[in-house]
């Protein structure tokens, strides 16, 4: 397999006002290595407006030929998601494969995905992407078998449109089976908001670490749970993750909350990809709370805040609140653990800093609780149990009347059994 590794030279265009620009090729060199592709080379150009039928101007087209050929490079890979006259155009030029920002990054989910849901959401995005490149796609094919004659092209056509129908049908199949599948875990969700459990999701950019924050907090809270059961996967590469995995966490003193870990984010995600992974994402929109974990150890850690940031807008999520891990501190020269405001320095990997960071989740979701002291007749004894399983009891008295009990209890539980007992 090494042997066989792609070579491939990234281009990208520069528009005058895209300051990130030098990051994104970066990023880009970065996802090709994901997709086992050797980056040998890289050229930009500086543009007021992307060519529309080469991408590159012309004069760069010959630069890229000669560059290619130099590096000895198996394909040509651009920074942005082009249109398939673009693909076309300069396929035809340069005479080899180009492919674009958006089928690396479906490549890699495509090899990631694990879940049935997650193969379904791929698969969509990709018919999607192929569906105005049919065209692109069968000339191409067409060249390698020796060019299509006139003759052809009409055969071809007819072909082209079955191909068409036949994808559209595979996608509509596909979505029902997605949306069945959705529908169970929309049910679930439904009935936790039902229970009133707070949900906290943890987002970032990929590879920051958000799988191994949620195993921290596991082990911190939940460590005689079944490990093989509750960890999550998480692994150093891109997307590592791409099902979101919830897992119920209880606090000493009772407090419950649920930890949703999801799918990270990079850069211009094909507006494909997020449509198809829609109901894996709608967990983030309507989560109580966010816990954005950041690799402080990236010296682009800023540019990966604002990536995800932009990404939370475009998913409807910027408004819920969201404190900040400042994870792999032990890889800086950062204290850690160590609260600033809403922001927390731990590492996941060592596991240090999961109170601190519990400290700033309590502050934010635990509002609604209420400390009291009450009196529960003999004859509810249901409710002590319920209060033993939903309340933090700091101390617990038999007395001739009923069993005193003081306790912080959710604002709401009070509410609904105060017929139950007597306030003290
Ligand atoms: N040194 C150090 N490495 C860490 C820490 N936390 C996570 N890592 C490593 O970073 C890599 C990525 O961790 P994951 O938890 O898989 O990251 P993720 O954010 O879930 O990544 P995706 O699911 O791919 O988006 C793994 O190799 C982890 O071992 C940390 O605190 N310190
Ligand atoms: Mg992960």
């Amino acid at each position: 397999m090494e042997q066989q590794k792609e070579k491939a030279i990234i281009i990208g265009v520069q528009l005058w006002n895209r300051s990130d620009f030098a990051y994104s090729m970066e990023e880009l060199s970065n996802l090709a290595e994901a997709c086992h592709i050797d980056v040998v080379g890289e050229l930009s150009q500086k543009v007021t407006r992307v060519n529309p039928s080469h991408y590159i101007g012309t004069g760069k087209i010959q630069e890229l030929a000669a560059l290619f050929s130099d590096k000895d490079a198996s394909v040509v890979i651009c920074n942005d998601e082009l249109t398939p006259s673009q693909i076309r155009n300069l396929e035809s030029s340069l005479d080899c494969k180009v492919i674009d920002r958006t089928i690396l990054i479906l490549d890699i989910f495509g090899e990631r995905a694990q879940t049935r849901e997650a193969q379904l959401q791929v698969e969509v995005a990709e018919l999607h992407y192929m569906l105005p490149r049919l065209v692109g796609l069968r000339e191409s094919l067409g060249r390698q078998g020796g060019g299509a004659g006139l003759k052809n092209r009409g055969s071809g056509e007819t072909k082209l449109e079955l191909d068409r129908r036949k994808i559209e049908d595979r996608i509509a199949a596909l979505q029902s089976e997605l949306e069945k599948l959705v529908g169970r875990r929309q049910t679930q969700r439904k009935q936790r908001r039902k229970n009133e459990v707070p949900v906290i999701c943890v987002v970032g950019y990929t590879n920051a670490g958000k799988s191994s924050l949620m195993n921290a907090m596991i082990e911190q809270y939940n460590p005689r749970a079944d490990k093989q059961h509750k960890q999550v996967f998480t692994k150093d590469m891109l997307f590592a993750t791409l099902e979101t995995s919830v897992r119920s966490i209880t606090l000493p003193d009772r407090k419950t909350f649920l930890l949703t870990d999801t799918v990270g984010f990079v850069s211009q995600l094909p507006h494909h990809l997020i449509k198809a992974f829609r109901s894996t994402l709608e967990e983030v929109s309507e989560a109580d709370l966010l816990i954005q974990v950041v690799d402080i150890s990236n010296p682009d850690y800023e540019k990966h805040i604002q990536v995800t940031n932009d990404t939370l807008k475009e998913l409807g999520a910027d408004h819920i609140p969201m404190i900040f891990a400042y994870n792999k501190s032990d890889l800086t020269e950062h204290a850690y653990p160590r609260v600033e405001k809403d922001l927390v320095y731990l590492s996941a990997r060592q596991q240090s800093g999961m109170e601190e960071l519990t400290q700033l989740i309590r502050d934010r979701i635990f509002q609604n609780y209420m400390a009291c002291e009450i009196l529960i007749p003999y004859e509810q004894g249901r409710l002590v149990a319920y209060f033993n399983e939903h309340a933090h009891i700091q101390s617990t008295n038999y007395e001739p009347d009923g069993t005193r009990l003081k306790l912080e209890c959710r604002v709401s539980d009070y509410h609904q059994f105060r017929d139950d007992f007597q306030q003290l």
